[in-house]
């Protein structure tokens, strides 16, 4: 939180900064929820223009509007094509982050190998969490939907990664989190795995001898700054 003693703006203003920031977040949420693409567009640009941190533009606006849509999509409020179109906008927003997420690069605090697992093409989720990665300073290598164990492996070693993560948000693909450790394993290969994804957990995690789980993309910088500096 800004100490609000330090700074120069006096409260007024540092009053009306946090309700524009509110709006701008507000129309995030809302661009991927109602999949107005122009929107999320114009939304993103005003949200960097007022310097907001990344983390905050995908976790409390653009991911907000997300979670929404996952909601109505469970709850047979909405069907596939909407989610699509709330999926392209998602990836709208964040093709306009691109430069920003892509600056961070330069100071290169380790390098991570992201995927989603084989067999699952959900990749919003992988998406986010290599928007954060690269914003937070890491090398990322982002092997698209549908990553066999050896597509990581074979990644992480021309890339020199310290981190595997693998996303899966089917019960069905979740096996392949599990295959991807006992890769590294019998390879006796030095990356930590890290996974995530709807029905992944930390308890599933424990059970296949799993390095590391976060819930969100908010929580995977700090695991992966730990693991990278053990
Ligand atoms: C969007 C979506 C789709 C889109 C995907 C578009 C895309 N480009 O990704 C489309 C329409 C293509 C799709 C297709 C299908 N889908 Co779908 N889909 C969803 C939906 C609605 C939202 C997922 C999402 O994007 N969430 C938003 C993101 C931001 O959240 P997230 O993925 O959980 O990611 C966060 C965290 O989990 C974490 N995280 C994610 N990955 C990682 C990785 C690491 C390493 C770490 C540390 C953290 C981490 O950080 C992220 C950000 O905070 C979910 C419902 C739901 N509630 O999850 C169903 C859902 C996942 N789909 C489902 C199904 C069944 C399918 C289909 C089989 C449908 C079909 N009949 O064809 C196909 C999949 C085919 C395949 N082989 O993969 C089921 C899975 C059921 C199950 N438990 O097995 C769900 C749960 C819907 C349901 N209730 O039935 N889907």
């Amino acid at each position: 939180m800004a100490c609000l003693t330090c700074t120069a703006l006096p409260l007024w203003q540092i009053r009306r900064n946090i309700m524009a920031n509110d709006a701008i977040l507000a129309d995030l949420k809302k661009a991927v929820e109602t999949w107005d693409i122009k929107l999320a567009q114009s939304a993103t640009q005003a949200a960097i223009d007022a310097k907001m941190p990344i983390s905050e533009i995908i976790g409390e606006g653009l991911g907000k509007g997300m979670e929404v849509i996952g909601e109505k999509f469970d709850a047979a409020e909405i069907f596939l094509p909407q989610v699509v179109a709330a999926s392209k906008t998602m990836e709208a927003a964040l093709a306009v982050l691109k430069p920003l997420m892509e600056a961070g690069e330069g100071s290169l605090k380790g390098t991570v190998v992201m995927g989603t697992v084989e067999g699952d093409i959900h990749e919003i989720g992988k998406n986010v969490c290599c928007a954060m990665l690269r914003g937070a300073g890491y090398n990322v290598i982002d092997l698209g939907p549908d990553a066999s164990a050896m597509d990581f492996m074979d990644a992480a070693e021309e890339n020199g990664a310290q981190v595997c993560g693998g996303s899966a948000l089917m019960t069905t693909t979740l096996e392949a989190q599990r295959e991807l450790v006992e890769t590294i394993k019998e390879m006796d290969a030095p990356y930590k795995a890290i996974f995530g994804g709807a029905p992944c957990s930390q308890a599933w995690c424990d059970e296949i001898g799993a390095d590391g789980y976060s819930e969100t993309a908010n929580e995977i910088i700090g695991l992966v700054d730990k693991l990278v500096s053990q």
